[in-house]
């Protein structure tokens, strides 16, 4: 595989006006008929001038003609490679016509046009559209669209495109045609098809011009009852956008299709998003709250897209992060809006602290606008993401709401209908607002997260305080030396009643009296040194409130100082946070501790207090309430030996369950519901607090929290009850409980995928139930499919990215289990092999015993027979 850099961009040689395609289905392939509109690109000067020979992309194709301008292409003046269709000589304008021949049945990359059990789907991002016919098949060649789709009548009476349907009818031998057209010129990554025996939900919305949009939903007939939560959510998600961005839909129809096999979570194709079943379907009886929450958001996120990403596109896909940063940020404001900004910040910024930053930390590091890669699926990354969408966050920091607003309407006013640059974005909300975003920049450009060395001290005598804030940035491979960054550094002070000091960065300007009592610090070089005047005491630092930029922040809080933050800061995110942080300094200190070190009583006194005082906000509580995970905890470590680690957080957790045994069943009792399945934050948090205490009182195999949990696993009328008191179960001693539950919970969802997935996955993430002999007996069971990603993801990704302590298994043994079914995968999927590998790449993190071992699970890898691209390049960029 090679190496493709940002340096060497292009302009296409050739541009697509119009492509009017026709699919015939067929039980053993497909056959595309392609008409393509080509003309010379007037931006390519070389072309002008002489005349390029046409290049098309084309992966795994059977050409079985090819026509310009109505005649035959002789076989002299053309050419075709593994990857290329090359036309040598061409008119300034001519039309090509394609057949090619496919085999979707056989199709188990997922990418391109294939089969899902009978329905035929796409998925054309990034690269996919290759695999159906040629093309020119990158995002900055964006053409009108059509499809004429023709299948059996009996077996695919649903046949869908983007766009709006123009004609449909009757073919011969029981086969019909539908064709759509799709006004909007598009690249080909945002093609989608569908054809199947599909059940349809409509529903409506009238957006705030007055045009009435048809809704509709396409599931299997089995799903039916699983569709209106998504529907919701969509009819919420098109009103945000109305109010909060101005942004309205601009087609006839908007379609959402639910497939079981999907390599991601959902699709933005034009009108016809796509959606993984899991990310989608749900009801109260098989989703948790955890699954709505996810689904709401998601379905937002894929609706998002149609104006960032889709009316404005990506020039190339270095820029990925220009839509798919900006549209997380989208959602994530979305999903705060509808619930609990905080408790949303609280789960952004986990993800990102546990996972983006190891990614930073690891081999595959990469800038939120790559300069190089060598497979672009590697790279749809939590730097990308959620990397991507804080960047965006910190400049709707820096402008604050209305100058961001008006940066994206110009955003969105300049760039429709074109294929632009993460620069561009940037630069629109430069000349909106008037502010040199210059610096700023470089959190596209450079890679790694940065770190803010902190400290303070208080001159008694003056009433000043000072605070001291260091940055640097650690070098990532191939990028060293880096400059400081622009980071918005939000932060606030106490006095030692807990209230809020104001924050006076000047003598005058505490003599006006104006002085607020939170700041927005910008910190742009490598040091600075604030004063804040007028203090009569020290004060205690809200550092980084709301967490405004993706940095680490060191600095010596004292236990005492913590405990102060966590019942009395202002913002609800630090109060998290500092928990938080007394709780890792807890567990920290009994990793290999002798027996006699007890747990920090004020730790106790802490959780005590959060579980009994029914007036704090229960959502926050809920949250304030779930210890750092392993993996966060790993992430924190140089050298992690990861089964230490696990044993002290353990330690921790069964002390405090065991010292508030009693405050645990209060708070069980208190948190029960007895009206009727409510999905409100309320509901939400009464749930998760009762589960959580379940899981604590089980944990010490607590006969009340035994019977609690039968109690409660039998009569659950939703999900999130069922599920709760399966996963205590599952992580409890109770071993005659937990086989019984199981086998009921297999027994009664059997024939729901999206359950059985739930059911896999929480047997694969325990610490009991997580051995590897019965992660082997998982694979073999006849649920487990090795053609279906969410399965793999179920077991063998729940295994290594979640049951930590298993995974990593002193004697190798888990690297071994993962390195041979990665390479397994590699052979009939490679995306998800290469995604799943992983944990694997981490391997310099962890104490010499693991990474030697890891490092040779690697190496097993890279000397696999017909290693695919996308694998090819995670194991040797790990291994360098
Ligand atoms: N844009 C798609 C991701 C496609 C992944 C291709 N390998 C989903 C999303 O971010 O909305
Ligand atoms: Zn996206």
């Amino acid at each position: 595989p090679q190496t493709i850099y940002l340096s060497d961009y292009k302009v296409p040689a050739y541009l697509v006006d119009t492509a009017d395609l026709r699919f015939e289905l067929f039980e053993d392939g497909a056959r595309v008929h392609s008409t393509l509109a080509f003309r010379r690109n007037p931006d390519c000067q070389e072309n002008q001038e002489t005349g390029a020979p046409l290049q098309l992309h084309g992966d795994s194709l059977k050409l079985e003609s090819l026509v310009l301008n109505g005649e035959a292409v002789a076989p002299s003046n053309y050419n075709v490679s593994d990857e290329l269709l090359t036309v040598n000589q061409v008119p300034q304008h001519f039309t090509l016509q394609v057949v090619t021949w496919i085999e979707p049945q056989n199709n188990t990359r997922l990418e391109g046009l294939y089969k899902s059990a009978a329905m035929f789907c796409t998925q054309c991002e990034a690269e996919g559209f290759r695999c159906i016919t040629y093309f020119p098949d990158r995002p900055d060649v964006m053409a009108r669209f059509s499809t004429r789709i023709e299948a059996d009548k009996t077996a695919y009476p649903v046949l869908l495109s983007n766009g709006n349907p123009v004609e449909q009818g009757d073919l011969s031998d029981g086969r019909h045609f539908v064709t759509w057209e799709d006004p909007f010129p598009k690249p080909a990554y945002l093609f989608a098809l569908v054809a199947g025996d599909l059940l349809e939900k409509q529903d409506s919305f009238t957006t705030m011009s007055g045009r009435k949009v048809d809704l509709r939903m396409y599931v299997e007939p089995r799903n039916s009852e699983k569709c209106e939560y998504a529907l919701d959510s969509l009819k919420r998600a098109m009103a945000w956008d109305e109010q909060t961005y101005g942004r309205e839909y601009d087609l006839d129809i908007f379609m959402i299709v639910a497939v079981d096999d999907f390599n991601m979570g959902a699709m933005e194709n034009k009108g016809l998003n796509i959606f993984n079943s899991s990310c989608v379907l749900a009801s109260q009886e098989t989703a948790t709250d955890m699954a709505f929450e996810r689904i709401e958001s998601i379905v937002a996120h894929e609706y998002f897209h149609n104006w960032s990403g889709n009316r404005v596109t990506c020039r190339d896909w270095f820029q990925l992060s220009l839509k798919e940063g900006f549209t997380v940020f989208r959602d994530t404001q979305f999903s705060g809006d509808m619930g609990s900004a905080t408790v949303k910040r609280i789960e952004s910024a986990t993800v990102l602290r546990t996972a983006q930053f190891a990614e930073d930390a690891g081999p595959m590091a990469h800038s939120v606008r790559p300069a190089s890669y060598m497979e672009i699926t590697n790279f749809y990354t939590l730097t990308i993401y959620v990397k991507g969408a804080e960047v965006v966050r910190m400049i709707h920091t820096l402008l604050g709401p209305d100058l961001f607003r008006k940066g994206s309407d110009l955003y969105f006013e300049r760039h429709d209908g074109q294929a632009v640059t993460t620069d561009d974005f940037v630069k629109a909300m430069e000349d909106a607002s008037g502010r040199d975003l210059g610096q700023f920049r470089l959190w596209y450009e450079q890679a790694g997260t940065p770190q803010l060395a902190i400290s303070d001290e208080y001159d008694e005598s003056a009433g000043v305080y000072h605070l001291h804030v260091k940055q640097t940035l650690p070098d990532t491979p191939g990028q060293t030396d880096k400059q400081p960054q622009h980071i918005p550094f939000a932060l606030g002070l106490l006095g030692s009643r807990g209230e809020a000091l104001a924050l006076a960065l000047s003598a005058d300007e505490l003599a006006s009296g104006d002085a607020p009592q939170e700041r927005v610090l910008e910190l742009t070089e490598a040091s600075h040194s604030f004063e804040f005047h007028g203090l009569s005491e020290r004060p205690v630092s809200s550092l980084l409130r709301h967490f405004s930029a993706p940095v680490r922040v060191s600095y010596s809080w004292t236990r005492e100082q913590l405990l102060f933050l966590m019942n009395h800061d202002s913002d609800g995110f630090n109060r998290w946070d500092a928990g938080q942080r007394l709780a890792i300094d807890v567990i920290q200190q009994m990793i290999g501790a002798p027996k006699d070190v007890t747990v920090d009583a004020r730790l106790v006194g802490a959780f005590r207090h959060l579980i009994s005082d029914a007036d704090l906000d229960q959502a926050l509580v809920a949250k304030m309430l779930v210890l750092p995970t392993v993996a966060y905890l790993a992430e924190l470590t140089d050298g992690a030996d990861v089964p230490a680690i696990h044993r002290a957080r353990r330690r921790v957790l069964k002390h405090l369950a065991i010292a508030l045994r009693d405050e645990l069943v209060a708070c069980y009792r208190r948190n029960i519901d007895s009206g009727p399945y409510q999905l409100g934050p309320e509901a939400v948090a009464r749930r998760s607090l009762r589960n959580t205490a379940l899981a604590w009182l089980l944990l010490i195999n607590d006969e009340e929290g035994r019977s609690l949990g039968l109690g409660q696993y039998r009569d659950a009328d939703n999900m999130t009850d069922r599920m709760g008191a399966l996963k205590a179960f599952v992580n409890s001693g109770y071993d005659d409980d937990r086989a019984a539950t199981l086998n009921d919970f297999y027994q009664t969802f059997q024939h729901d995928p999206q359950v059985v997935e739930q059911w896999f996955s929480v047997q694969a993430a325990s610490r009991r139930t997580g051995q590897l002999s019965h992660i082997h007996a998982l694979l073999e069971h006849p649920a487990f499919d090795w053609k279906n990603p969410n399965k793999i993801r179920a077991v063998i990704g729940a295994f290594a990215g979640q049951n930590l302590v298993n995974f990593h298994n002193p004697d190798g043994s888990g690297y071994q289990f993962l390195a041979d079914q990665v390479c397994k995968l590699d052979d009939s999927n490679p995306q998800i092999a290469a995604r799943l590998v992983s944990p694997l790449t981490r391997w310099r993190k962890f104490a010499p015993e693991y990474s030697q071992q890891m490092q040779a699970a690697l190496m097993q890898i890279r000397d696999k027979e017909n290693l695919s691209g996308d694998l090819y390049e995670v194991v040797y960029k790990s291994l360098a």
